[in-house]
C-alpha cells in the first residue's frame, strides 16, 4: 500500500555533515573486500521543526557500487544538499523530485531524504514505522556471516550466530570459496534457513558450478553476476534450482520491474540506500507484494539510525523473509545511539518514538567523526 499520509513539511535551515569511522568488532570479509572498520556519513537535517538524523551508507572505497564515501560527500555538499537548502520549506515527499535532476548518488540522496523525513516525523510526533505503513512490532533477525579463514571456522562462526538466536544465516562466497563452505555449514546445520551471497563475483561462464549449489536447499542465492547483467541473471536462472534473489542491480523500482519482466530474479533484496532512499524502496516492496514476489530488507552496516529505519522497513507487510537487519552489537562495540538494536528471542525491536525513534549519542558522534562540514541556507 503507498503512504496513508504524507509528513509535514518542514524549512530546512542546516544539514550538517559528518564523516564518520567506526571500528567493527571484527574483520567482514566479502568477495569485494575486508572491511575493519565502518566509514559513513551522518546527516543532520536542522529544521524550524526540530531536527532530523540520516544516513548515507557509502563504503571507504567503489566496491560494493560505483558510490563511495569521498563521492557521496563532494556530491552532498556541493549539489545536493544546496539544492534542498534552496528549498527552504519542503515536505519529505519532496526531497527525491528536488534531487531528481541529478543523476545517480544514491545512497547520498538516501541519507538527506532519511534527515528529513526523521525531523519531520519528529516533530508531528509520529513513528517511521506507522509513516511506512508497518504492522510488525519486531522483525526476525537474519545475519550476515562474512568469509572466513575455512570451512571449519565459518561453521564455527555460524554456531555462534545460531546460539545468539539469529534465525537465517547468510554466508558470502566468492569463486573458489563456495561449495566447500556451503556444504560445510549445511551439513552441520541440515536445517537452518541459509542463503549466500555473491556480491556479483561470478559469471555467466561459472553457471555449472553455481548449480552445485542447488543440492543444499538454500533459501536464495544473492546476486550472482554483475550490476548490469540482468540478461545474464534471467538465463542463469534457467539453470538453477536456486531461486535467484538481486540486490546490487535493483537501483530503483523501475529496475525492479524490468529485472521481474525479464525473469532475472524471483526474489528482492530492498535496500533503501541503494535505490535512493526509503520511499523507493517503499515503492519496490509494494511492486513486489502485488507481484507476489518475496522481499526482504538487506543491510549495508548500518549505524542505529539507518538500523533503526531498516527495523522499521522491515517491519512492512511486504517483507516476507528475514533480513539482514541484525543486533548492533553483530558489528560494533559502541553504537552512536542510546539505545541500540538487540536481539530478543530472534527478533530485532521496531522503534515506536517519534521519527526513527532512537536518540543519538552525542558524544559517541563526535568521538567517532574524522571530518564535518555544516551547510546553510
Ligand atoms: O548486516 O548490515 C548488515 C550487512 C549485510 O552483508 C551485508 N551487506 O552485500 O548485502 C551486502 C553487504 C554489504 C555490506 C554491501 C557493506 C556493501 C557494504
Amino acid at each position: 500500500m503507498p503512504l496513508a499520509q504524507p509528513a509535514a513539511s518542514v524549512r530546512l535551515d542546516r544539514l550538517e555533515l559528518r564523516v564518520l569511522r567506526i571500528p567493527l568488532i571484527a574483520p567482514f570479509t566479502t568477495s569485494f573486500g575486508t572491511m575493519t572498520d565502518r566509514e559513513v556519513i551522518v546527516v543532520r537535517a536542522r529544521t524550524d521543526a526540530g531536527d532530523g538524523w540520516g544516513e548515507i551508507v557509502t563504503q571507504s572505497a567503489p566496491v560494493y557500487s560505483s558510490e563511495y564515501t569521498q563521492g557521496a560527500w563532494d556530491v552532498a555538499t556541493r549539489w545536493l544538499g544546496p539544492a534542498l537548502l534552496h528549498r527552504g520549506e519542503l515536505a519529505p515527499e519532496q526531497v527525491a523530485p528536488t534531487l531528481d535532476p541529478f543523476v545517480g548518488h544514491r545512497m547520498a540522496k538516501a541519507g538527506l531524504e532519511l534527515a528529513v523525513l526523521d525531523a519531520a516525523l519528529r516533530s508531528e510526533g509520529r513513528s517511521f514505522a506507522s509513516y511506512l505503513g508497518a504492522t510488525a512490532a519486531t522483525i526476525p533477525s537474519g545475519v550476515s556471516v562474512g568469509i572466513q579463514s575455512d570451512p571449519a571456522a565459518l561453521v564455527e562462526t555460524v554456531r555462534g550466530y545460531l546460539d545468539e538466536g539469529y534465525v537465517r544465516i547468510k554466508i558470502k562466497i566468492k569463486p573458489g570459496r563456495d561449495i566447500a563452505e556451503t556444504d560445510a555449514v549445511r551439513s552441520a546445520f541440515p536445517e537452518i534457513p541459509l542463503q549466500v551471497d555473491a556480491n556479483s563475483a561470478y559469471t555467466l561462464a561459472d553457471a555449472d558450478t553455481l548449480a552445485q549449489l542447488d543440492r543444499f536447499g538454500l533459501l536464495l542465492i544473492e546476486q550472482p553476476l554483475q550490476e548490469d547483467d540482468i540478461v545474464d541473471h534471467a538465463a542463469l536462472a534457467q539453470q538453477l534450482k536456486t531461486p535467484i534473489c538481486l540486490d546490487e542491480s535493483i537501483t530503483s523500482v523501475k529496475a525492479a520491474r524490468d529485472a521481474l519482466a525479464l525473469g532475472a530474479t524471483t526474489v528482492i533484496n530492498v535496500k533503501a540506500g541503494r535505490v535512493g532512499g526509503y520511499l523507493e524502496a517503499l515503492r519496490i516492496a509494494d511492486l513486489c507484494e502485488s507481484a507476489g514476489i518475496p522481499v526482504w530488507c538487506g543491510g549495508m552496516l548500518e549505524t542505529g539510525i539507518g538500523r533503526a529505519a531498516n527495523a522499521a522497513l522491515a517491519a512492512h507487510p511486504a517483507f516476507t523473509l528475514p533480513g539482514d537487519v541484525s543486533a548492533s552489537a553483530r558489528f560494533y562495540t559502541e553504537d552512536i545511539v542510546t539505545e541500540p538494536a538487540v536481539l530478543e528471542d530472534g527478533h530485532v525491536r521496531v522503534p515506536t518514538g517519534p521519527g526513527l525513534g532512537v536518540e543519538v549519542d552525542l558524544d559517541a558522534l563526535e568521538r567517532f567523526t574524522v571530518a564535518r562540514e555544516t551547510l546553510r541556507r
